[in-house]
């Protein structure tokens, strides 16, 4: 399908004059989708894995085939292919498990200062409960992790490490081929955050060798309330379940009681079957553009806004060098929770803030940052309503003496 005519695919484009530059934090949802998860809805809106009847069978199958194209989509085994209600809950589950069951005081965690929250938080708290420490990759001049400052970090005490594949601030995409081999050499475990990647590129987590990979269903075309933690079926085997309930268990007694395999053991509860369904469907619909096609087009709307903003007056872009389509900038002396109503006006959506990555704001010593992102859906015209907005903010602050 061709990218020039995807807007037609976007109820919410149709209806309202959107400039719509917040992909990073969700992106839109198509028709395609919708659908999907109405027909669940209104055709077999029963649980799975518990009826004997008509119904629950086809929910069943629907929902166990969803698991099978989402593993076929990462390249991943259906038994390494664990539901979440997100990126932040699959990445939790990493660390709140195999983190707290394997390391030990003197081992050593890596991350960096482009993670989101939700891969520092829960290192943080698993190094004050196992006494282990954590280690920050020095960014260089740009922001970026590059190999040289992660073999600088890396010793035989690293026993995990915990990167993002793209920074949500930033753009970069980690080197993450060559530090997940540094890292094995060394007998660590590599954590990676996808949750920017899954959405724009091409992934194998076979050929990565990644040990753990997180994403979120609602970045790419896919509904809110689900996520994906791809584990490698051996490091899974080992661990033990997040929660304890039904569905994941199976003998129960009195006193004790035992559960299934990898993935139900880590899903307790009714799982998120629409969700489930949706986020099948979206990755059907994200394939038929080709992830060539989308990265390529992203960087081509971004080049050119950032072209347009660095001829712009007391406007600062932060990382002009991303691959990828996000804008990370701010107005010279001008908060920009003070900028973002003028985008507000030009019917213009992006944000602004620390992003959920407060490390990287302060690495950047600002309060806060705007984000403009690009996806399948932005066209040139956007760009230009973009620029056009940002010289209006611009030259109103400058107005009045900012
Ligand atoms: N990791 C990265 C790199 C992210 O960008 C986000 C969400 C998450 C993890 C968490 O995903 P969730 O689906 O569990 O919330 N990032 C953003 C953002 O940049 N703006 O809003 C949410």
């Amino acid at each position: 399908m061709s990218l020039a005519t995807s807007r037609k695919d976007f109820p919410i484009l149709t209806k309202h004059d959107l400039v719509y530059l917040d992909t990073a934090a969700s992106s839109l949802t198509p028709q395609s989708v919708i659908d999907k998860m109405t027909e669940y809805y209104t055709d077999y809106p029963v649980n799975v894995h518990r009826g004997v009847y008509k119904l629950s069978y086809r929910a069943t199958e629907t929902y166990t085939k969803a698991r099978e194209n989402i593993a076929r989509f990462i390249n991943a085994d259906f038994e390494e292919t664990i539901f979440t209600r997100g990126a932040s809950s699959a990445l939790n589950l990493v660390a709140l498990v195999y983190g707290r069951e394997t390391l030990k005081p003197g081992d050593e965690i890596i991350v960096s200062e482009l993670e989101h929250h939700s891969h520092v938080l829960p290192w943080q708290q698993v190094a004050k409960k196992t006494g282990a420490t954590l280690i920050y990759v020095p960014l260089n001049k740009d922001g970026r992790i590059t190999i040289e400052n992660f073999k600088s970090v890396l010793t035989n005490q690293t026993k995990v490490v915990a990167l993002t594949y793209i920074s949500n601030v930033m753009g970069y995409i980690t080197p993450l081929e060559t530090i997940i081999r540094l890292a094995h050499e060394k007998g660590a475990i590599v954590s990676v955050d996808a949750a920017q990647a899954a959405p724009h590129m091409q992934i194998d987590v076979k050929k990565l060798d990644c040990d753990f990979l997180a994403f979120s269903g609602h970045k790419m075309f896919g509904p809110t309330g689900i996520g994906i933690l791809y584990g490698k079926r051996a490091l899974l085997d080992q661990m033990e379940p997040l929660e304890y309930g039904g569905d994941m268990n199976d003998n129960v007694d009195k006193f004790k009681g035992d559960w299934k395999d990898s993935p139900y053991k880590f899903e307790t509860g009714t799982p998120p079957i629409a969700e489930a369904i949706g986020l099948s469907e979206a990755i059907n619909y994200l394939e038929t553009f080709g992830f060539d096609a989308i990265i390529t087009h992203e960087h081509t709307l971004k080049t050119t806004a950032v072209k347009a903003l660095e001829s712009i007056d007391g406007v600062t872009v932060y990382n002009p060098s991303a691959e990828t389509g996000i804008i990370n900038f701010n107005l010279d002396g001008v908060h920009p929770h003070d900028v973002v109503s003028f985008f507000d006006e030009d019917h213009i959506a992006l944000r602004a803030g620390h992003h959920c990555a407060q490390l990287l704001i302060k690495w950047l010593n600002v309060p806060a940052t705007l984000r403009a992102t690009f996806y399948i859906y932005n066209t040139e015209d956007d760009v230009k309503t973009f620029i056009d907005s940002v010289k209006r903010a611009r030259a109103f602050f400058t107005d009045i003496g900012f």
